[in-house]
Protein backbone atom coordinates (compact mmCIF):
# COMPACT_ATOMS: atom_id res chain seq x y z
CA UNK A 1 0.00 0.00 0.00
CA UNK A 2 1.06 3.63 -0.79
CA UNK A 3 1.82 6.22 1.49
CA UNK A 4 -1.07 8.15 2.65
CA UNK A 5 -2.17 11.33 2.05
CA UNK A 6 -4.08 14.84 2.95
CA UNK A 7 -7.49 14.62 3.92
CA UNK A 8 -8.95 17.28 2.85
CA UNK A 9 -12.62 17.76 3.81
CA UNK A 10 -11.21 16.26 7.75
CA UNK A 11 -9.11 19.19 7.52
CA UNK A 12 -11.81 21.35 7.06
CA UNK A 13 -13.44 20.02 9.84
CA UNK A 14 -10.41 20.30 12.33
CA UNK A 15 -10.31 24.17 11.15
CA UNK A 16 -13.75 24.38 11.94
CA UNK A 17 -13.40 23.29 15.40
CA UNK A 18 -9.94 25.45 15.61
CA UNK A 19 -12.39 28.79 14.56
CA UNK A 20 -14.98 27.70 17.69
CA UNK A 21 -11.85 26.79 19.61
CA UNK A 22 -10.29 30.13 18.95
CA UNK A 23 -14.27 31.87 19.79
CA UNK A 24 -14.50 29.83 22.94
CA UNK A 25 -14.97 30.63 26.35
CA UNK A 26 -12.18 29.04 28.83
CA UNK A 27 -15.27 26.15 29.97
CA UNK A 28 -16.49 25.69 26.21
CA UNK A 29 -12.77 25.35 25.00
CA UNK A 30 -12.46 22.81 27.65
CA UNK A 31 -15.53 21.04 26.14
CA UNK A 32 -14.75 20.93 22.78
CA UNK A 33 -11.09 19.48 23.55
CA UNK A 34 -12.44 16.98 25.78
CA UNK A 35 -14.74 15.75 23.49
CA UNK A 36 -12.05 15.48 20.91
CA UNK A 37 -10.04 13.22 23.42
CA UNK A 38 -12.80 10.98 23.82
CA UNK A 39 -13.34 10.67 20.14
CA UNK A 40 -9.54 9.47 20.22
CA UNK A 41 -10.34 6.76 22.85
CA UNK A 42 -13.23 5.56 21.16
CA UNK A 43 -10.96 5.11 17.85
CA UNK A 44 -7.57 3.62 19.97
CA UNK A 45 -10.55 0.75 21.17
CA UNK A 46 -11.82 0.09 17.63
CA UNK A 47 -8.38 0.51 16.43
CA UNK A 48 -7.32 -2.21 19.04
CA UNK A 49 -10.02 -4.44 19.38
CA UNK A 50 -9.84 -5.29 15.31
CA UNK A 51 -5.87 -4.97 15.08
CA UNK A 52 -6.12 -7.52 18.10
CA UNK A 53 -3.22 -6.02 19.48
CA UNK A 54 -1.68 -2.37 20.88
CA UNK A 55 -1.11 -0.36 23.48
CA UNK A 56 -4.39 0.74 25.08
CA UNK A 57 -3.13 2.18 28.42
CA UNK A 58 -0.40 4.00 27.29
CA UNK A 59 -2.84 5.45 24.43
CA UNK A 60 -4.79 6.39 27.13
CA UNK A 61 -2.54 7.93 29.37
CA UNK A 62 -1.15 10.36 26.12
CA UNK A 63 -4.41 11.21 24.40
CA UNK A 64 -5.45 14.44 26.31
CA UNK A 65 -1.40 15.61 25.84
CA UNK A 66 -1.87 15.15 21.91
CA UNK A 67 -4.81 16.44 22.23
CA UNK A 68 -4.41 19.56 23.22
CA UNK A 69 -1.13 20.01 21.13
CA UNK A 70 -2.70 19.25 18.25
CA UNK A 71 -5.76 21.58 18.08
CA UNK A 72 -3.96 23.93 21.34
CA UNK A 73 -0.45 24.72 20.49
CA UNK A 74 1.19 23.50 17.48
CA UNK A 75 1.76 25.51 14.36
CA UNK A 76 0.98 23.16 11.82
CA UNK A 77 -1.11 22.37 8.23
CA UNK A 78 -2.07 19.16 7.78
CA UNK A 79 -2.38 20.17 4.29
CA UNK A 80 1.62 20.55 4.27
CA UNK A 81 3.04 18.51 6.95
CA UNK A 82 6.64 18.60 5.26
CA UNK A 83 6.54 22.66 5.16
CA UNK A 84 9.34 24.10 7.12
CA UNK A 85 7.89 25.94 9.86
CA UNK A 86 5.81 24.10 11.15
CA UNK A 87 6.36 23.20 15.24
CA UNK A 88 7.77 19.23 15.52
CA UNK A 89 6.17 16.31 17.78
CA UNK A 90 8.10 13.38 18.19
CA UNK A 91 6.10 10.89 19.79
CA UNK A 92 9.11 8.84 21.24
CA UNK A 93 6.83 6.25 23.43
CA UNK A 94 6.20 4.59 19.76
CA UNK A 95 4.57 2.30 20.72
CA UNK A 96 1.42 4.54 21.34
CA UNK A 97 0.87 4.72 17.82
CA UNK A 98 -2.85 4.21 17.50
CA UNK A 99 -3.35 7.59 20.10
CA UNK A 100 -1.23 9.49 17.10
CA UNK A 101 -2.52 8.13 14.47
CA UNK A 102 -6.25 8.75 15.23
CA UNK A 103 -5.45 12.17 16.28
CA UNK A 104 -3.62 13.50 13.18
CA UNK A 105 -6.49 11.74 11.11
CA UNK A 106 -8.95 13.93 13.84
CA UNK A 107 -6.80 16.37 11.81
CA UNK A 108 -6.90 16.01 8.16
CA UNK A 109 -3.51 14.46 7.83
CA UNK A 110 -5.24 11.42 6.50
CA UNK A 111 -8.84 10.49 6.11
CA UNK A 112 -9.82 8.70 10.02
CA UNK A 113 -11.49 5.91 7.00
CA UNK A 114 -7.92 4.51 7.32
CA UNK A 115 -7.86 3.85 11.09
CA UNK A 116 -9.37 0.73 10.68
CA UNK A 117 -6.69 -0.50 8.74
CA UNK A 118 -4.18 -0.23 11.75
CA UNK A 119 -1.82 -2.87 11.98
CA UNK A 120 -3.54 -5.05 9.09
CA UNK A 121 -0.49 -6.73 6.63
CA UNK A 122 0.34 -3.99 4.32
CA UNK A 123 -1.31 -1.04 5.56
CA UNK A 124 0.65 2.05 6.39
CA UNK A 125 -0.37 2.24 9.89
CA UNK A 126 2.23 -0.06 11.51
CA UNK A 127 2.27 -0.50 15.26
CA UNK A 128 4.98 1.45 15.28
CA UNK A 129 5.28 5.22 13.60
CA UNK A 130 6.88 5.25 10.13
CA UNK A 131 7.40 8.91 8.48
CA UNK A 132 7.93 7.81 5.43
CA UNK A 133 4.22 6.41 5.26
CA UNK A 134 2.09 8.64 7.48
CA UNK A 135 2.10 11.94 7.12
CA UNK A 136 2.67 14.06 10.13
CA UNK A 137 4.83 11.66 11.66
CA UNK A 138 8.34 13.06 11.91
CA UNK A 139 10.49 10.63 13.19
CA UNK A 140 10.07 7.00 13.08
CA UNK A 141 10.06 5.48 16.70
CA UNK A 142 9.03 2.51 18.79
CA UNK A 143 12.43 1.63 20.06
CA UNK A 144 12.22 3.29 23.56
CA UNK A 145 14.90 6.08 23.62
CA UNK A 146 15.76 7.66 20.61
CA UNK A 147 13.09 10.45 20.24
CA UNK A 148 14.77 12.61 22.17
CA UNK A 149 18.46 12.50 20.61
CA UNK A 150 16.50 13.23 17.34
CA UNK A 151 14.29 15.93 18.97
CA UNK A 152 17.69 17.91 20.40
CA UNK A 153 18.81 17.57 16.33
CA UNK A 154 15.41 18.38 15.08
CA UNK A 155 15.66 22.12 17.70
CA UNK A 156 19.49 22.36 17.15
CA UNK A 157 18.77 22.20 13.21
CA UNK A 158 15.36 24.80 12.78
CA UNK A 159 18.02 27.19 14.89
CA UNK A 160 20.60 27.02 12.39
CA UNK A 161 18.12 27.45 9.56
CA UNK A 162 16.67 30.89 11.08
CA UNK A 163 13.23 29.66 11.98
CA UNK A 164 11.44 29.87 14.83
CA UNK A 165 9.72 26.28 14.70
CA UNK A 166 9.23 24.33 18.45
CA UNK A 167 9.74 20.73 18.81
CA UNK A 168 7.98 18.44 21.30
CA UNK A 169 9.05 15.23 22.22
CA UNK A 170 6.17 12.93 24.24
CA UNK A 171 8.49 10.51 26.44
CA UNK A 172 6.72 7.33 28.57
CA UNK A 173 8.63 7.53 32.23
CA UNK A 174 9.80 4.32 31.86
CA UNK A 175 11.30 5.08 28.59
CA UNK A 176 13.53 7.73 30.52
CA UNK A 177 15.86 5.06 32.20
CA UNK A 178 17.27 4.79 28.69
CA UNK A 179 20.54 6.45 29.48
CA UNK A 180 20.50 8.18 25.81
CA UNK A 181 17.73 10.47 27.15
CA UNK A 182 20.14 11.88 29.44
CA UNK A 183 22.89 12.07 27.22
CA UNK A 184 20.48 13.96 25.07
CA UNK A 185 19.24 16.13 27.82
CA UNK A 186 23.04 16.82 28.28
CA UNK A 187 23.34 18.67 24.79
CA UNK A 188 20.13 20.18 24.71
CA UNK A 189 21.06 22.37 28.11
CA UNK A 190 24.33 22.81 26.81
CA UNK A 191 23.00 24.50 23.78
CA UNK A 192 20.18 26.42 24.96
CA UNK A 193 17.81 25.06 23.27
CA UNK A 194 14.50 27.18 24.96
CA UNK A 195 12.42 25.84 21.65
CA UNK A 196 12.94 22.43 22.98
CA UNK A 197 9.99 20.52 25.07
CA UNK A 198 9.87 17.18 26.06
CA UNK A 199 6.59 16.21 27.66
CA UNK A 200 6.95 12.92 30.15
CA UNK A 201 4.02 11.17 30.03
CA UNK A 202 3.94 10.23 34.00
CA UNK A 203 1.82 7.32 34.42
CA UNK A 204 4.31 5.62 37.00
CA UNK A 205 3.78 2.06 35.05
CA UNK A 206 6.01 0.75 32.45
CA UNK A 207 5.43 -2.58 30.68
CA UNK A 208 5.30 -5.19 33.59
CA UNK A 209 5.75 -2.90 36.85
CA UNK A 210 5.50 0.34 38.30
CA UNK A 211 8.54 2.40 37.83
CA UNK A 212 9.64 3.72 40.75
CA UNK A 213 9.81 -0.39 41.49
CA UNK A 214 11.76 -1.39 38.52
CA UNK A 215 14.46 1.48 38.38
CA UNK A 216 13.35 4.44 40.08
CA UNK A 217 12.69 7.92 38.14
CA UNK A 218 12.33 10.03 41.67
CA UNK A 219 13.10 13.08 42.60
CA UNK A 220 12.62 13.45 38.29
CA UNK A 221 11.80 17.05 38.94
CA UNK A 222 15.81 17.70 40.92
CA UNK A 223 17.20 15.27 38.44
CA UNK A 224 15.68 17.42 35.62
CA UNK A 225 16.63 20.39 36.73
CA UNK A 226 19.72 19.05 37.44
CA UNK A 227 20.31 18.76 34.36
CA UNK A 228 19.55 21.94 33.29
CA UNK A 229 16.19 22.03 32.21
CA UNK A 230 13.18 24.21 33.26
CA UNK A 231 10.59 22.03 35.13
CA UNK A 232 6.83 22.35 34.78
CA UNK A 233 4.67 19.67 36.41
CA UNK A 234 0.81 19.97 35.20
CA UNK A 235 -2.05 17.30 35.59
CA UNK A 236 -1.70 15.86 32.15
CA UNK A 237 -5.71 15.36 31.72
CA UNK A 238 -6.49 18.84 32.89
CA UNK A 239 -6.56 20.66 29.31
CA UNK A 240 -7.01 24.19 30.40
CA UNK A 241 -3.62 23.80 32.71
CA UNK A 242 -1.83 21.34 29.49
CA UNK A 243 -2.64 24.44 26.99
CA UNK A 244 -1.39 27.08 29.62
CA UNK A 245 1.57 24.43 30.35
CA UNK A 246 3.05 23.65 27.02
CA UNK A 247 2.07 27.40 25.19
CA UNK A 248 5.33 29.77 26.65
CA UNK A 249 8.41 28.54 25.34
CA UNK A 250 11.15 28.24 27.41
CA UNK A 251 13.08 31.20 29.43
CA UNK A 252 16.52 30.51 29.07
CA UNK A 253 16.59 27.05 28.71
CA UNK A 254 14.90 23.58 27.54
CA UNK A 255 11.62 23.02 29.02
CA UNK A 256 11.04 19.74 30.51
CA UNK A 257 6.91 19.30 31.30
CA UNK A 258 6.21 16.47 33.78
CA UNK A 259 2.86 15.25 32.68
CA UNK A 260 1.51 13.31 35.79
CA UNK A 261 -1.10 10.88 34.06
CA UNK A 262 -3.32 7.90 35.01
CA UNK A 263 -2.43 4.66 32.37
CA UNK A 264 -5.39 4.05 30.93
CA UNK A 265 -6.92 6.65 31.91
CA UNK A 266 -11.10 7.40 30.64
CA UNK A 267 -12.15 3.00 30.91
CA UNK A 268 -12.81 2.51 35.04
CA UNK A 269 -11.55 -1.34 34.01
CA UNK A 270 -8.16 -0.46 32.60
CA UNK A 271 -7.25 2.49 34.60
CA UNK A 272 -3.80 2.57 36.49
CA UNK A 273 -3.70 -1.63 35.69
CA UNK A 274 -0.52 -2.71 34.29
CA UNK A 275 -1.49 -5.83 32.76
CA UNK A 276 -3.42 -3.06 30.31
CA UNK A 277 0.35 -2.02 28.89
CA UNK A 278 -0.31 -4.70 26.18
CA UNK A 279 -3.57 -6.63 27.15
CA UNK A 280 -6.23 -6.61 24.22
CA UNK A 281 -10.01 -6.28 25.52
CA UNK A 282 -12.66 -9.21 24.80
CA UNK A 283 -15.56 -8.10 22.93
CA UNK A 284 -17.43 -7.79 26.04
CA UNK A 285 -15.02 -5.45 27.61
CA UNK A 286 -14.83 -3.13 23.92
CA UNK A 287 -18.98 -2.81 24.47
CA UNK A 288 -18.09 -1.80 28.08
CA UNK A 289 -15.45 0.67 27.33
CA UNK A 290 -17.26 2.05 24.59
CA UNK A 291 -20.34 2.75 26.93
CA UNK A 292 -18.55 4.34 29.31
CA UNK A 293 -16.80 6.60 26.61
CA UNK A 294 -20.37 6.71 25.29
CA UNK A 295 -21.22 8.30 28.87
CA UNK A 296 -18.02 10.52 28.77
CA UNK A 297 -19.15 12.18 25.31
CA UNK A 298 -22.89 12.66 26.26
CA UNK A 299 -21.77 14.40 29.52
CA UNK A 300 -18.73 16.53 27.63
CA UNK A 301 -21.41 17.88 24.88
CA UNK A 302 -20.92 22.22 24.92
CA UNK A 303 -23.66 24.02 26.05
C1 LIG B 1 14.66 -0.09 23.63
C2 LIG B 1 13.36 -0.74 23.93
N1 LIG B 1 13.31 -1.65 24.94
C3 LIG B 1 12.13 -2.27 25.21
C4 LIG B 1 11.02 -2.00 24.46
C5 LIG B 1 9.70 -2.72 24.76
N2 LIG B 1 8.76 -1.81 25.39
C6 LIG B 1 7.76 -1.24 24.69
S1 LIG B 1 6.81 -0.23 25.63
C7 LIG B 1 7.74 -0.55 27.02
C8 LIG B 1 7.42 0.10 28.32
C9 LIG B 1 7.46 1.58 28.21
O1 LIG B 1 7.01 2.18 29.41
P1 LIG B 1 6.72 3.71 29.43
O2 LIG B 1 7.83 4.43 28.76
O3 LIG B 1 6.45 4.10 30.82
O4 LIG B 1 5.45 3.84 28.47
P2 LIG B 1 3.89 3.90 28.84
O5 LIG B 1 3.72 3.65 30.29
O6 LIG B 1 3.47 5.30 28.48
O7 LIG B 1 3.23 2.88 27.98
C10 LIG B 1 8.76 -1.45 26.73
C11 LIG B 1 9.73 -1.96 27.70
C12 LIG B 1 11.13 -1.06 23.42
N3 LIG B 1 10.08 -0.72 22.66
N4 LIG B 1 12.31 -0.45 23.18
MG1 LIG C 1 4.80 4.78 31.79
Amino acid sequence: MESLKPAAEQRQRWMDLGRRLDRADDAQWAELIAAAATRTRRRVVEMIAAAGAGHIGGDFSVTDILTVLFNGVLRIDPARPDQPERDHVILSKGHCAAALYATLASCGYFSPAELPTFMAPLSPLNGHPNRVKVPGVETNTGPLGHGLPVGVGTALGTRLAGRDSRTFVVLGDGELQEGSNWEAMMAASHYGLTELVIIIDRNRLQQGARTEETNRLDPLDDRLAAFGWEVRTVDGHDHRALRSTLTPAGRDRPVAVIANTIKGKGVSFIEDRVEWHHKVPTDEQVRLALAELAQAAEEEVPA
